[in-house]
């Protein structure tokens, strides 16, 4: 998977980083690549500090209404950089590596998860260990049929750290996630859709086309809605359920107030008044 226009639109550079390609097309969908390809796209500090960045370049600009999130070359992500992440910043003593682990984390899943835009993880190739946290951050997934994913730590002597293991509960059964994390043992993409770890798994060939139709889906979608919806689930999960009443009818009401193109008013009004739009058979007509 290279990031060459294939038929899509014309892609507009969103910066210029050294391990990370990001760049927006006439669609308004991100498409945010690891680019360290030589090393299957394992993350290391610099990759950290720069998709601190790149997540703030996106968020902000106004023409990208999405993100994908995938990697260079035959790799989705292989994970946490073992010599620059591991070995090297250990050499750096405690301060080094509380301030690498830092930024890790922050865009990794803090960032990433409760993104201000509709995120989905377009899952190339290998992916592995540390890469299932921004794989689980994504609202959406989609992986080649014959990409392959591990919990490889246990190959490497250490449990899943970070939050590795509370994204897998968060998103596939207890059973699939302590046998992957305890064996090591790999799975490809079509085991993945089947445990929920993704929503599809796709013909490699086909997976570049998949993610953008269901890209554009998103991005032609009301951003206040789609916003509210997402962090209300994502938030409401852990809550009691009275408050998770009290707090998604905020979110409504909010979402209301905010929404700029007042979706809501204007549905009504087709629907009902006007009966030019049916939900079960498709959206309501934006101006
Ligand atoms: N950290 C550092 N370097 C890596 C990593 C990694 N996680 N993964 C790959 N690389 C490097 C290799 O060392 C190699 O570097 P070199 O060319 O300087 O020797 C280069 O990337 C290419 O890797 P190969 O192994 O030659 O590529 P191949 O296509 O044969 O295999 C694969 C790809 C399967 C991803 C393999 O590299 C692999 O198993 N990597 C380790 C994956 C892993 O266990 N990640 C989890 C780390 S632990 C964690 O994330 C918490
Ligand atoms: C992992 C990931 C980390 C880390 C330690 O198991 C282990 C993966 C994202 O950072 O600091």
């Amino acid at each position: 998977m290279n990031s060459v226009s294939t038929g899509e639109t014309e892609k507009r550079p969103l910066g210029e980083w050294s391990t990370v390609l990001a760049e927006v097309d006439g669609d308004g969908i991100a498409w945010v690549t690891l680019n360290r390809p030589e090393k299957r796209n394992a993350m290391n500090p610099m990759l950290n500090e720069e998709m601190l960045d790149v997540l703030d370049v996106v968020e902000c600009d106004d023409s990208a209404k999405v993100l994908v999130l995938t990697g260079a070359g035959e790799s989705f992500c292989a994970g946490m950089d073992l010599k620059e992440y591991f070995r090297e910043v250990d050499a750096g003593g405690p301060i080094a590596r509380i301030r690498s682990r830092r930024s890790s984390n922050e865009w990794q899943y803090r960032r990433l998860m409760f993104f201000a835009k509709p995120t989905i993880a377009m899952v190339n190739g290998w992916c592995f260990g540390g890469a299932f946290t921004p794989l689980v951050a994504c609202d959406l997934a989609l992986a080649a049929e014959d990409a392959v994913f591990g919990l490889s730590e246990v190959n490497w002597g250490i449990p899943p750290g970070s939050v590795v293991s509370r994204s897998l509960a968060e998103m596939i059964p207890a059973r699939d996630a302590i046998f992957y994390i305890m064996t090591g043992k790999t799975f490809t993409g079509v085991e993945a859709a089947t445990m929920r770890l993704v929503n599809e798994a796709v013909p490699r060939g086909e997976l570049r086309e998949r993610t953008t139709e269901l890209a554009k889906h998103v991005a032609s979608m009301n951003r206040t809605v789609l916003e509210a919806a997402k962090t209300g689930f994502k938030r409401a999960r852990s809550m009691e359920w009275e408050t998770s009443e009290e707090y998604l009818y905020a979110k409504l009401d909010q979402s209301i107030a905010n929404d700029p193109e007042h979706g809501r008013e204007k549905g009504m009004t087709q629907f009902l008044d006007d009966k030019t739009f049916k939900p079960g058979l498709g959206s309501y007509k934006r101006d």
